[in-house]
C-alpha cells in the first residue's frame, strides 16, 4: 500500500519570534523545539506517512505551521491567504515545493483562510470562521471544492484561534472536541467525543489507525484510550507556547 505523504518545515532560528497569544509571551528554545521536531517527524513515519522536509526562510518564524498555508483537495492544493499578515509569504515557498504534485488554486484578497481552520471529516470540510478565515476565504474555497463534488459548511469559533485547535477527527466518523468554542448542531450526525475543561483539543489521526495525541494533553489521552482507540504521544511543548498543535506542523496529502 503506498504511504500517504506528510509535508513539513525545517524550524528556523527565528522560531522564537512565532506569534503566541500566551501571555506574557513564553520563551521559546528553539534547540529543544528542532529536537521535538524531530521526534514527531518520527511519529508521522511510525504511523505510516511518507515525510517530506521543506525548507523554511529566516523570516518566517512560523513557517514550521506549515498546515495553515494550504489545503490538499485530492489532486488540488489551495494555497491559502493567512489571517495573519506576517505568515502570508509563507504560502509562496510552499506552493513552488508543491507545484509538481498538484493543481495549484490560491484564495485570494480579501479572502483570508487558514489551513488550521479546516477540517475534513468523511466527505464534507467545515471549515472555521475565526480571527484568521473570513466569509470571503469560505466562499473562495467553497467554489474551488465543489468543483470536486465536496460540500463546505461554516462554523464561527469563538475563544479559539482556529477551528482545528478545539476539534479534530479521529476517524471518517468521529470528532474530539472541546465544548463552548461553537455550535454543536453544526457537527449532528457525526460521533462526538467532547473533552470538558481542556482548552486545546487538536489531535492527529495517523494512517495506521493510530491517534497521535500531545503529551501534555492527558485527559485527552484518556478519552480517546477509553473510546477504543490506540493512542501515540508526542511532546511539542515548545510549539504549544507558540498557539500549535499537531495537526498544524504538516500538510497531509490523505486529509482531502
Ligand atoms: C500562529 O499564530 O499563526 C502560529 N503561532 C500558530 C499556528 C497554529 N496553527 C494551527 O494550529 N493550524
Amino acid at each position: 500500500m503506498t504511504r500517504p505523504a506528510a509535508f513539513v518545515r525545517s524550524v528556523p532560528d527565528s522560531f522564537a519570534g512565532a506569534l503566541t497569544g500566551v501571555s506574557p509571551a513564553p520563551d521559546i528554545d528553539v534547540v529543544h523545539a528542532r529536537e521535538q521536531h524531530r521526534r514527531y517527524i518520527a511519529c508521522l513515519e511510525q504511523g505510516g506517512f511518507d515525510v517530506e522536509i521543506l525548507d523554511t526562510p529566516a523570516d518566517f518564524p512560523d513557517g514550521p505551521f506549515i498546515e495553515d498555508t494550504a489545503v490538499y483537495l485530492s489532486g488540488t492544493l489551495v494555497l491559502t491567504r493567512p489571517g495573519a499578515p506576517s505568515r502570508r509569504g509563507e504560502v509562496f515557498g510552499v506552493g513552488e515545493a508543491l507545484a509538481e504534485r498538484a493543481v495549484l488554486r490560491s484564495i485570494e484578497p480579501p479572502g483570508t483562510l487558514e489551513g488550521g481552520d479546516v477540517l475534513r471529516v468523511g466527505g464534507r470540510l467545515y471549515v472555521g470562521l475565526s480571527s484568521r478565515t473570513n466569509d470571503e476565504g469560505l466562499r473562495q474555497l467553497t467554489v474551488i471544492a465543489a468543483r470536486q463534488g465536496i460540500e463546505t459548511v461554516a462554523v464561527p469559533v469563538r475563544n479559539a484561534l482556529h477551528l482545528k485547535s478545539v476539534a479534530t477527527a479521529v476517524d471518517g466518523e468521529t470528532l474530539v472536541a472541546a465544548p463552548g468554542h461553537f455550535d454543536r448542531d453544526v457537527f449532528a450526525g457525526l460521533r462526538t467525543l467532547w473533552v470538558d475543561g481542556q482548552n486545546e483539543v487538536n489531535v492527529l489521526n495517523l494512517p495506521d489507525g493510530r491517534v497521535l495525541i500531545p503529551a501534555s494533553k492527558t485527559l485527552l489521552q484518556e478519552i480517546v484510550t477509553g473510546a477504543g482507540y490506540r493512542v501515540l504521544t508526542v511532546d511539542v511543548s515548545e510549539f504549544e507556547n507558540a498557539d500549535g498543535g499537531l495537526t498544524c506542523l504538516s500538510l497531509r496529502a490523505n486529509d482531502g
